[in-house]
């Protein structure tokens, strides 16, 4: 799918845009949408901005992620006003004209104060203001009505062909990234050349970055959010596991791959976890409820640890007791999108929360699966010191094979993950095919 094939389904995908705000509206009391893009925010006591991230729902119009102080007003009927800011600034490089396949189907304001947004917005009805605080202007303050934006904040876990042709390039995006910092590992290279060559291969930035990319080398690897990235490199490269993404026209790609360096009972174990994840790929089906993927997760994650010989008990004891949720502390993954943890992923259209299951706080995805939703499927298995002392100190102990677990704590761990597209039949996974296409 190329960037021209992804243009020819925008004018879809704005129609799909707008019958779900025309429902929004109608069924909140509403007469206008207006949406703020975001401000630019300094620095405390400085003029240096923090990086700019557009909010979620003025992307969800159209493809613009670099525009603070831009706003769009929708009135159902009427083609949509785009105030579109365009400062007059010689310190950095203003937005350039409006320009894409997206122009043509916008009432377009071009505005060169924030301030002059006010002239072109509606000042009576009832108006649904999205938008941060911040983004403000005198009588027009974000409101942002909650039933409202959770019934678009839900919708938006259906994607539209337009969203799944951009995702695709996002995936597309990321994977010489991932190509290039496995050589890199394989080569040596410290935590922050691995980054390096992964922004090289992609062409990205960290600005650029869909989220700030996760690289570990060895035992870092047990730190789920692992924030740095060294520049010392170590005396051993024993595991590399590389949590990172990119992203394309404001939707973003997110993947994580684990290497090894040859050491037999770590491959065992990245090989297994890597099966696991593949077959859970395949049940990403219309109709299954994530909930139970989830736990199918910890039952097959419980079997690896069993056949692997680090802990001897049956897995469905395992998910009881708690012990695969030492080794698998976080969810099996989340819905993606325009944020890389989409919203909605455990609320239905009113905003009702639907349960985790017990035991199971950090579970990001609780609804059914159905056709144009795109989830990610991230199993993982680590040796993380503080909750292997807790699991130590209970009954369940003597289970473990604790030299097994002193032999791959100094690997980290393992974490393999792909994004899965539910469809009416068979999956599909945008991930696996996007290194297909690049082999
Ligand atoms: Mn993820």
């Amino acid at each position: 799918m190329s960037a021209i094939a992804a243009n020819s389904l925008y004018p879809a995908h704005l129609h799909s845009i707008k019958a779900r705000a025309d429902a929004a509206l109608q069924k909140h009391g509403f007469d206008h949408l207006l949406v703020a893009s975001g401000v630019e925010k300094l620095e405390f006591l400085d003029d240096r901005p923090y990086p700019f991230k557009t909010n979620a729902q003025f992307k969800a119009w159209l493809p613009l992620t670099h525009h603070a102080s831009s706003w769009i007003a929708y009135t159902p009927g009427l083609k949509p006003v785009l105030v579109y800011y365009q400062p007059d600034d010689y310190w950095h490089v203003p937005p350039t004209q409006p320009e894409g396949a997206w122009v043509e189907h916008f009432d377009i304001r071009i505005i060169s104060d924030p301030a002059d947004a006010a002239k072109h917005l509606p000042t009576s009805g009832r108006r649904a203001i999205i938008g941060e605080p911040d983004a403000a202007l005198p009588g027009f303050e974000p409101n942002n009505p909650k039933g409202l934006l959770d019934y678009l904040h839900y919708h938006r876990g259906y994607k539209t062909p337009y969203e799944l042709a951009v995702m695709r390039l996002a995936q597309r995006r990321a994977v010489p990234g991932h190509l290039a910092a496995r050589a890199a590992f394989k080569a040596g290279a410290s935590e922050a050349q691995i980054h390096a060559a992964y922004l090289a291969a992609t062409g990205q930035t960290d600005l650029d970055l869909p989220y700030s990319n996760i690289v570990c080398l060895n035992r870092n690897g047990a730190t789920l959010h692992y924030q740095y990235k060294s520049n010392d490199v170590p005396s051993q490269h024993r595991s590399l596991l590389i949590d990172a993404g990119a992203d394309v026209d404001g939707y973003a790609s997110d993947i994580t791959r684990t290497w090894g360096n040859g050491d037999a009972r770590f491959e065992s174990l990245v090989n297994a976890v890597e099966n696991e994840q593949q077959a859970l790929c395949g049940l990403v089906r219309a109709g299954t409820d994530y909930r139970d993927l989830h736990l199918e997760c910890h039952l097959r994650l419980g079997n690896v640890l069993r056949t692997l010989e680090i802990v001897d008990m049956d897995p469905g004891q395992m998910l009881d007791a708690g012990v695969t949720s030492t080794f698998f502390p976080h969810g099996l993954g989340h819905p993606i999108g325009l944020q890389v943890h989409d919203v909605a992923g455990f609320t239905d259209e009113d905003g009702t929360l639907i349960p985790r299951p017990a035991g199971h706080p950090y579970l990001r995805m609780t609804r059914t699966l159905a056709p144009g939703m795109v989830v990610t499927i991230e199993p993982g298995i680590y040796f993380i010191p503080t909750l292997l002392a807790k699991l130590k100190a209970t009954p369940h102990a003597k289970a473990v094979n604790w030299s097994n677990v002193e032999h791959l704590l100094p690997f980290g761990g393992v974490r393999i993950e792909d994004e899965v597209h539910c469809t009416e039949g068979a999956p599909e996974n945008l991930t696996r095919d996007a290194f297909a296409a690049l082999a």
